[in-house]
């Protein structure tokens, strides 16, 4: 039976205590995960103070956040404790951020789309599109270059849209925690990213203390006004001191929103339900996890994209075991995730007849081990294996002529993606200033598709160039990674790092194959109202990223804390688009631009550079006025090709500066959020530019007892403003075209939302 030898533990305690040196990150890899120490005897208070946690209002104190116990607001019962091994733990870089559950939960008034919580995070971002379905973006790279694990599950876009991407699987209020990598995180996080990678828990077990059993249940239900938005969240567990039972899930639907001057933004309704319930078993040093679960999206408008979901649903088994043993900890998971999707036309704001359908399954494992190798030397190795499917097909519709019948036209054929990845790594604590941490990773890829047809003649040229070639392709990618972290002192830290990442295309960058301007227009997950090809020749990019992060604090770590991270990354091979000049683009669309054009997507060196910045402070204290905390994020990031083209969605410079107050049951707070203008836009996809503005959110709650209100009000002067990554508004402005119907005008944006009066109640037993 693995326990902790006392040996094991004065070293496990060791390490952790070093480990707790780790500047303005939650330190999961705790006393508490390494040993089975009874959860008393965490050193919560120490293990807590330094993350940079944005918490809204309702943020429970910082103690809480960093603890593995998950943050439920009101749900907790001091009867309930932690499992003793941590459900996730891994190295943390000093620029790595992690948002408790209670971020999650104050979220949730506003939003059920989980990705905006990246907005969060200093450097992060995310385009817009579907309302429950944003693509993350961190440090100026988005969509899959941004890799989402939940529960150590990864899923694959299942879509040319990227419309169900890996957070659109969790509402807002299911997140216990979520932990944002950016570009130098060490190589045990992952591999196959470039931009960052993010690990939501959901569900983290909670066990009773003692003998009684433990029953905990909240529910709540929310109402917004703009888009006229309601839905219910709800989560129960049951638990002995060695079995627990978990339910977490939600319902949530809403019409279209308006923009602040009124308008109705067409195509943003959306409906959406996932589900989880996972069981727990726990014996000593041991902790067996398994979750079932599914979603059900009956519909999801686009405003930036020429179709919508009209339906996606989704299963999952994911397993999981962490043990801890004498020399150190094993931390093993595996998981089936799978996806059916159809995408159509929402009417009365799309009207049109072309489905489209998706399957796609992931299948993977990951196993990694934490050696404690000295008294000074933890090493991490790890491997781990994804296996993806695809197919993609859109079935012929009668009575529409060559353009789309007599065949189903199959855009991807029995697609296939793996990876099979291996790493080790090396962390040395060489004295309490001192900490490096080196790591290598290789990351073999292969991919392969099928033949593909058409639905007519007219699209045979390009399909029989495309199943005249070879498509299997076979990446072998090397990773690694070096920081070096410098604590001088109890106020200050320092860390230096550098890392290559690299990742492979995705199916449709490789593998989408027609250059009919219908189809083209089908495929792209930019939400910039472009067609795009892919390209079987894509080499895979290869990020060279170093980052240097300065971190200050009170010593207590209770009063104040600052945080600077400057970057800089050059992306060899950088996968962005080259203007089609193949098949049946036209020679017009070489140089057009003033509208949308068609592209390729092709290799291209970039460099990327920002800053991130974020920080907080307590500024009172006391019996009388309750607590203040002022606390403020700031971020600018530089992204263009060495031939001098910009990137495309780079959030332009952008700021949140916030004053959260708590007194008794009362919470408040008042949030300004800053966006400047976006005027280096990408040339080759006609981006077009976005306005400067500024949004003032306010909230304030109340608890009694088991029951507590909450009530916002977002955009508080409804203000208009367009989504500097919102992409093209396809719907709203549109022209008569020549064969009938209607066509996008070029050169519109999507407008944000308009004021909106959000009111959650909760009610925990
Ligand atoms: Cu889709």
């Amino acid at each position: 039976m693995p326990s902790v030898s006392s040996a094991g533990l004065s070293r496990s305690l060791l390490l952790s205590t070093s480990l707790l040196s780790l500047p303005l990150a939650t330190v999961v890899f705790s006393a508490a995960s390494l040993s089975s120490a009874p959860a008393s005897a965490q050193t919560a208070s120490r293990l807590s103070t330094i993350v940079v946690d944005p918490a809204r209002p309702r943020a429970k104190p910082r103690a809480r956040a960093t603890t593995a116990s998950p943050q439920r607001g009101p749900v907790i019962r001091d009867a309930a404790v932690p499992p003793p091994v941590a459900p996730s733990s891994g190295p943390v870089s000093a620029s790595t951020t992690t948002l408790p559950g209670s971020t999650a939960v104050a979220r949730s008034l506003g939003t059920s789309d989980s990705a905006s919580l990246v907005t969060d995070i200093p450097g992060g971002a995310v385009w817009g599109a579907g309302g429950v379905s944003s693509l993350p973006a961190l440090n100026g790279v988005g969509a899959d270059r941004v890799q989402v694990a939940i529960n150590s599950m990864l899923i694959s876009p299942a879509c040319p849209n990227e419309m169900n991407p890996p957070l659109s699987f969790v509402n807002p209020q299911m997140i216990a925690s979520m932990r944002a990598y950016l570009g130098v995180a060490p190589v045990s996080v992952g591999g196959d990213y470039i931009g960052g990678k993010i690990d939501v828990t959901t569900a983290p077990p909670l066990f009773a203390a003692g003998p009684s059993l433990l029953t905990t249940a909240t529910v709540s239900g929310f109402y917004r006004s703009n888009g006229n938005a309601y839905g219910a969240d709800a989560r129960a567990t049951i638990a002995n001191q060695d079995t627990s039972v978990t339910y977490t899930g939600g319902w949530a639907r809403s019409s279209n929103y308006k923009a602040g001057n009124g308008m109705t933004v067409k195509s943003t309704l959306w409906e959406v339900q996932n589900h989880a319930v996972s069981i727990s078993r726990q014996s000593a040093g041991n902790l067996f996890t398994l979750q079932v679960g599914g979603q059900f999206i009956p519909y999801q408008g686009y405003v930036n994209q020429y179709m919508d979901m009209v339906s996606n649903r989704s299963m999952f088994v994911n397993g999981r075991y962490d043990g801890v043993f004498d020399w150190g900890k094993l931390e093993t998971s595996a998981f089936y995730h799978r996806i059916r999707h159809t995408m159509g036309f929402i009417a009365p704001d799309k009207v049109a007849d072309m489905p489209m359908d998706t399957r796609g399954t992931d299948l993977g494992y990951n196993i990694k081990a934490s050696v404690i190798a000295s008294d000074h030397d933890l090493i991490r190795i790890g491997n781990e294996t994804h296996a993806y499917r695809l197919d993609d097909w859109w079935d012929p519709v009668p009575g529409s002529g060559m353009m789309m019948s007599p065949n189903t036209f199959i855009n991807i054929n029995d697609g296939r993606r793996t990876r099979l990845g291996t790493f080790v790594e090396w962390e040395r604590h060489w004295n309490p200033e001192w900490t490096t941490v080196f790591g290598l990773r290789n990351d073999v890829v292969w991919m392969g598709t099928g033949n593909v047809q058409g639905y007519s003649a007219m699209y045979a040229a390009d399909a029989a160039r495309f199943n005249g070639r070879d498509r299997d392709r076979t990446d072998v990618n090397f990773d690694g990674s070096a920081l070096i972290r410098y604590t001088p002192n109890a106020i200050s830290q320092f860390e230096l790092g550098f890392a290559r990442k690299t990742r492979s295309p995705n199916l449709y960058e490789r593998y989408a194959w027609s250059t009919s301007a219908m189809a083209m227009n089908m495929i792209g997950w930019f939400g910039d109202g472009n067609g795009y090809v892919g390209n079987v020749d894509l080499k895979p990019e290869k990020a060279h990223t170093v980052s240097f992060t300065a971190a200050w604090h009170d010593p207590a770590q209770k009063l104040w804390e600052i945080r600077v991270t400057p970057y800089y990354s050059y992306v060899q091979d950088y996968i962005d688009v080259n203007r089609c000049a193949i098949g049946s683009c036209s020679a017009a669309n070489l140089t057009a631009s003033n509208s949308f054009v068609f592209l390729q997507f092709a290799n291209h060196d970039a460099e990327l550079y920002g800053v991130n910045l974020d920080g907080r402070l307590t500024a009172w204290d006391n019996a009388a006025y309750g607590r203040g905390v002022l606390r403020g994020q700031f971020a600018y990031v530089h992204g263009r090709r060495t031939d001098g083209i910009n990137l495309y969605h780079v959030m332009p410079v952008n700021a949140k500066l916030a004053l959260d107050h708590e007194i008794g049951g009362w919470v408040n707070g008042i949030e300004l959020q800053l966006v400047g203008a976006k005027t280096q836009v990408s040339e080759v996809r006609n981006e077009t530019t976005t306005s400067a503005y500024a949004l003032l959110n306010l909230r304030t709650g109340y608890r009694w007892e088991n029951v507590r209100l909450d009530v916002g009000v977002d955009n508080v002067f409804d203000k208009y403003y367009t989504l500097p990554l919102g992409g093209a508004d396809l719907v709203d402005y549109r022209a008569a075209s020549m064969m009938g119907g209607s066509s996008p005008i070029w050169g519109y944006g999507v407008p944000g939302m308009g004021r909106s009066f959000n009111t959650r109640l909760t009610v925990s037993f």
